[in-house]
């Protein structure tokens, strides 16, 4: 049945993916001095157990939506990127807990990782893409985007914000997941950022609702709701396997549909509340 499929695939899910953040015993230590920029305490012991955590999808589809208190009423909030709280708070909520970013946006002059006060609150967690099952030491030799300069401005401006790089083999352990559960061959990149957000929560969360990332009545072409553009890769995915992401979450889903129609939000439960 496929409740039975859910539990295996959630048991998988949990077996096989450590979503670990990169620790500085892991640089050879001969090696670079930005690895002493690296948080010494665990996002674990940051973060704290988590009971009930939102995780929020940047898709133009969440405007209009008017879920705002419903996701400030969980006790952390995950967002995206640039995505923005302030002018939006009626459809997004306020709270940011743990911010979850790329490491296109914080290495890309464009994108004023350094500049913009966006990024100064809350927990943040960056990723690189790195080559496939590359150990660390291979994979900061070269990562797709050089960010470590910007790394070390930020956490010398902000010493006390928590600034945590994933390990880079925590997004391949997915990639398999997805890959072992879809009959055809999926991109061999990286799942997106929603994907390791939404399993972040599921480590750090008694229960995770995800919203906006299957899409509700109010699908839209647009981008992300903070700005106009229009792209259908958006919600489908080119580089990153999203339509895959999209049915393995779709597939592990406690709620009722009627919610992800109406409000876009899948039910999940964090990986202590399932035993395998
Ligand atoms: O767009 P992005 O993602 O920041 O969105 C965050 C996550 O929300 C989900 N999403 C977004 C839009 C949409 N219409 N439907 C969705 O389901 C996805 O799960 C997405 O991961 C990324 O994953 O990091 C990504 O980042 C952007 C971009 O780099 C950043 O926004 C910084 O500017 C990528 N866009 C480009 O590179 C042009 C995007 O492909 C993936």
């Amino acid at each position: 049945s496929s409740k039975l499929h859910a539990e295996k695939l959630l048991c998988e899910l949990k077996n096989k993916v450590n979503v670990t953040m990169l620790k500085r015993t892991e640089i050879p230590s001969d090696d670079s001095e930005w690895k002493e920029y690296l948080p010494v305490k665990s996002l674990g012991e940051e973060a704290r157990q988590l009971g009930r955590c939102a995780v929020v999808s940047s898709a133009g589809s969440i405007k209009s939506s008017g879920l705002g208190s419903e996701i400030d009423s969980h006790d952390a909030v995950l967002r995206f990127n640039g995505a923005p709280t302030v002018g939006y708070h009626q459809d997004v909520g306020n709270k940011t807990t743990i911010r979850l970013i790329n490491s296109q946006l914080v290495t890309l002059e464009e994108h004023q990782f350094l500049k913009n006060d966006l990024y100064n609150s809350g927990i943040l967690v960056m990723w690189d893409p790195a080559p496939y099952h590359a150990e660390p030491s291979e994979w900061y030799r070269k990562p797709d985007y050089d960010f470590f300069g910007n790394y070390k401005i930020y956490r010398q401006k902000h010493p006390d914000q928590p600034f945590y790089i994933l390990h880079p083999q925590a997004p391949w352990q997915i990639w398999d997941i997805l890959q072992e559960n879809t009959p055809e061959n999926i991109q061999p990149n990286p799942p997106s950022s929603g994907m390791l957000g939404i399993l972040l929560m599921m480590d750090l969360c008694d229960e995770v609702n995800v919203y906006e990332f299957i899409p509700s009545k109010r699908q839209t072409d647009i981008c992300h709701y903070y700005q106009k553009f229009q792209d259908r890769a958006c919600v489908m995915g080119a580089y990153h396997p999203l339509l895959f992401e999209k049915n393995l979450v779709k597939k592990i889903s406690q709620g009722e549909d009627e919610h992800i129609y109406v409000k876009g939000r899948v039910t999940l439960p964090g990986f202590r509340k399932i035993h395998c």
